[in-house]
């Protein structure tokens, strides 16, 4: 980084051009995936350009899931997602889907409780009052990027402690003789709000897919209502289709 290589980045206003560098450095991989940036002071000192205009630059390279921000390590590169491809005649769990691809999955916990089920979710899984609901919300994520934001609800019978559950719901819900093995899917389209922007990475107003999820036990039983907010730009949705008889 230096003066004149901000100023050799075109017209415009001095942020603009330092993001337009900035961009470059990822793309050309003089900055690598992964790889922590230079701090704001330093950048400022090799470009002669002000805290604030770093700052501006590396803010808005953030909000585009360019950069990520860890609070106390600095500022990254963020790694970049290579599309899923997910089939859709397959009930599988986000823990083996990524598996089968080779990647590490982990969560992110933002909601893990036993509540009282709202009215959806009274409707969907046959509940009345005075029953109850496990809820667990999830950042899902691969490799380090965030790819769904999922909330399941599931029949509080079937999962009194969901605290046991630590890696993977299915799993959870096989120990105890409940895996679903029948599901329907609704997928509609929809753009992140603020909270699903910051939580997946990308630009709040970004694409993505909204997803229902309400599978089945053997029994014909509902037994899970999951609500799932997908990365647009993550995910290719495949299906086999064939001739009507
Ligand atoms: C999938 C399912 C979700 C299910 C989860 C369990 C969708 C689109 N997908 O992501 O319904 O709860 O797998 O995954 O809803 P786990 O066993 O890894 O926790």
């Amino acid at each position: 980084f230096s003066a004149h290589k901000v100023a050799s980045m075109g017209a415009g206003p001095l942020y603009m051009r330092l993001q337009r560098l900035l961009e470059d450095a990822i793309s050309s991989g003089i900055l690598k995936e992964g790889e922590a940036l230079p701090t704001e002071r330093d950048i400022a000192e090799l470009t002669d350009l002000s805290r604030v205009t770093v700052r501006r630059a590396v803010d808005d390279l953030v909000r585009q899931g360019r950069l990520i921000r860890r609070h106390g390590s600095g500022t990254f590169v963020a790694p970049t997602v290579s599309r899923v491809e997910q089939s859709l005649s397959l009930l599988t769990s986000f823990t083996e889907d990524m598996a089968r691809r080779g990647l590490s999955s982990r969560s992110e916990w933002l909601e893990r409780m036993v509540a009282a089920p709202s009215p959806d979710e009274m409707m969907v899984l046959g509940l009345s009052m005075g029953d109850t609901v496990a809820r667990l919300e999830r950042l899902r994520i691969a490799d380090d990027v965030p790819m769904a934001i999922e909330r399941a609800s599931i029949i509080g019978s079937f999962l009194p402690d969901p605290a046991s559950v630590t890696d993977s719901l299915y799993d959870a819900l096989g120990k105890r003789s409940a895996r679903p093995c029948r599901a329907t899917q609704r997928i509609s389209a929809r753009n992140v709000d603020e909270r699903e922007a910051s939580l997946l990475q990308v630009i709040p107003g970004e694409a993505a897919l909204y997803i229902e999820r309400v599978s089945y036990l053997p029994n014909g039983r509902v037994i899970e209502f999951t609500r799932s907010v997908y990365r647009g730009d993550a995910y290719d949705f495949v299906a086999e289709l064939k001739i009507p008889e």
